[in-house]
């Protein structure tokens, strides 16, 4: 095995027992560390409001092109359809994830995170002994840019993973670069200077698995965060739901449309906007019976861009958030455990 790792430069996660390997265990009781006595699990179904749905292959009419700047503007979350990514990749995509985490834990290990790293297979960032845990494990993996791959951690079993992945992880990035160019020009800013940025980005693709739980209703897969990156596009892996998302400070479950992708905000885009588009909280519920995967793209600026709102967007208004580098923004993001938006406020003038 390649044993040379290119650094993140990021403080790793305090390490934790896999999830999947507890769940196994059909504890009645699951450890006291899992349980958010804190948290809210109602639930908002208002059917007048209607989860966006944007059609890619119409974004060249000016009415889709509409359609997506409301959905950026009041949900920062929309479901994506007619994507041109070919069924068959995604079909593969799901089933070599899924096997994958049906490997043995000692096989999964070969890929797990090391210390001071966040690549890899384990847990989202543990800070503390303390710390309240979700229920989940992943596989954290940045196949973009490709001279920045870390091999070592992406896994041979499946036999088709890596290629499948390579595969996967380029059409997703086609698929962002083509909604920044929309997103800028609905913005009103250059969409060659916006997406330049994202050409020779970063993409980091965290494969989740969220095992049943016998105290699903007590339990958070993932806790309420928004993502610190640009644009991020989620496939969710099987049938079963658990994405909710914060509007109007209520939980609305998203209710994913077979062979969509799932495009949310990233703080990065709402700090470039100036604050017009909206990086939305989100969280994860689990399933008391099945298993739940889904496959998270995050997609950032390169190296040495200026997190700021763009020049063209404070010539009347004034600035809302600081300007720092894209170095300088993730280290703050990772200097501690995932919190609602927290990095955002603290970006805030
Ligand atoms: O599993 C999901 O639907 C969402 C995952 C997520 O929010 C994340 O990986 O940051």
């Amino acid at each position: 095995m390649d044993t040379k790792v290119v650094s993140r430069g990021f403080a790793g996660s305090l390490p934790v027992d896999s999830v999947q390997a507890l769940a196994s265990k059909n504890l009645k009781n699951i450890p006291s560390r899992y349980i958010r006595p804190e948290v809210e699990f109602i639930v908002s179904i208002d059917e007048s409001q209607q989860f966006p749905v944007i059609d890619m292959s119409k974004l060249d009419h000016d009415d889709e092109q509409k359609k997506l700047h409301q959905a950026c503007k009041d949900w920062g979350f929309f479901q994506l359809i007619n994507h041109g990514i070919a069924d068959e990749l995604i079909e593969k995509m799901k089933i070599d994830t899924q096997e994958f985490f049906k490997l043995p834990l000692e096989e999964k290990m070969a890929y797990a995170q090391l210390p001071n790293e966040i690549e890899g297979y384990g847990q989202t960032l543990v800070r503390s002994a303390d710390q309240k845990l979700d229920w989940n494990d992943m596989l954290f993996l940045f196949p973009l840019p490709v001279p920045l791959r870390n091999i070592r951690f992406w896994p041979t079993n499946p036999p088709s993973f890596r290629e499948t992945f390579d595969k996967y992880s380029t059409e997703l990035h086609k698929v962002t670069i083509y909604l920044i160019n929309r997103i800028a020009k609905n913005l009103g800013t250059d969409p060659e200077m916006l997406s330049s940025f994202f050409e020779d980005g970063a993409q980091a693709i965290r494969t989740n698995y969220y095992p049943p739980c016998a105290e699903a209703s007590k339990v958070l897969g993932a806790s309420p965060h928004s993502d610190a990156t640009g644009l991020t596009l989620l496939l969710q892996v099987n049938e079963v739901e658990g994405l909710q998302i914060k509007k109007d400070e209520k939980w609305v479950p998203v209710k994913p449309i077979p062979g969509a992708l799932i495009v949310n905000i990233g703080d990065i885009i709402e700090i470039m906007s100036n604050g017009e588009y909206k990086s939305i909280e989100h969280r994860v519920v689990v399933n008391q019976a099945k298993e739940r995967l889904s496959l998270a793209a995050f997609h950032s600026p390169k190296a040495g861009t200026e997190i700021g709102p763009l020049a063209d967007l404070v010539r009347t208004n004034k600035a809302q958030y600081k300007t720092m580098s894209l170095e300088e923004f993730l280290r703050l993001r990772l200097s501690r455990k995932v919190q609602g938006k927290h990095l955002l406020n603290q970006m805030k003038l």
